[in-house]
């Protein structure tokens, strides 16, 4: 009998990168726990001056680490990411916004296409609030920056720009093992950073998600994050 390949939630880590997100971490946390039950997650705070970091502190529900990162000199999410990674142990790792405009009803499905590829990239199929004309510019540009940079590669990526995808713990490793002085680390880009890394006959899959719109909290990304960008892209 063929045996069932199922990937149960406790072997997914969630990683959610924060900068002063005091009034979403406990929603996401309290939303992550319910829906599945013993993921692990790893909190990644880069200095929050706000309550974040006793908020995931005082947390009793789930197994919920804090990655406090802050001693360190360069901050910056890609680099909290990576820095996470190192601490996972499952085989299987979830990048989720921690801000709930990456829907956490879609880590099921990420999970599920995990068992047949070795990445899974969300695609945003929508994007629900009105950015200004600037930030559809930059996210246009960096897209289409991206696009050329990954032309090389054997793979079209569908979202280049997405934060929210799923990975092998292994093949992650591996990448940032090899490759962790060319990541951008005060950038905002890892995804494609690590898409630029893989081994060309990686598996991707892709999940449609609508990227929500911001209903707390402030957006931390700016003009700098566009010359992490760029230099990432030369890289
Ligand atoms: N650790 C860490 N997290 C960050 C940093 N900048 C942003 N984040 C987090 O990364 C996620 C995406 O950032 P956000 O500002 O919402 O970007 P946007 O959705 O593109 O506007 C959120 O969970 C932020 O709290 C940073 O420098 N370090
Ligand atoms: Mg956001």
């Amino acid at each position: 009998m063929m045996k069932m390949t199922l990937i149960e939630n406790k072997d997914i880590t969630l990683i959610l990168p924060t900068l002063n997100e005091e009034q979403n971490i406990k929603d996401v946390l309290d939303i992550v726990n319910n829906l599945y039950p013993d993921i692990s997650i790893i909190v990644t705070d880069d200095d929050s001056a706000d309550k974040t970091q006793d908020i995931v502190m005082d947390y009793r529900n789930g197994d919920v680490t804090l990655l406090d990162r802050s001693s360190e000199k360069e901050k910056g999410l890609t680099g909290s990411v990576l820095d996470a990674v190192r601490l996972v142990t499952t085989k299987y790792i979830i990048i989720m916004d921690a801000d709930l405009q990456h829907p956490p009803e879609k880590i099921k499905q990420i999970a599920e296409l995990l068992k047949h590829y070795d990445m899974v990239i969300g695609v945003r199929e929508k994007v629900e609030n009105s950015w200004p004309l600037h930030r559809k510019i930059i996210s246009w540009g960096g897209d289409a920056l991206a696009r050329m940079r990954l032309v090389v590669k054997p793979f079209t990526c569908l979202d280049t720009m997405s934060g929210f995808f799923g990975i092998r713990t292994s093949l992650f490793k591996d990448v940032i093992q090899k490759h962790e002085k060319k990541y951008e680390k005060k950038g905002y880009k890892i995804m494609f950073e690590t898409l630029k890394y893989i081994p060309k006959n990686t598996r991707i899959g892709y999940v449609n998600y609508v990227f929500g719109s911001r209903k707390r909290g402030e957006s931390k990304i700016g003009g700098k994050h566009m010359i992490y960008h760029v230099k990432s892209v030369m890289k």
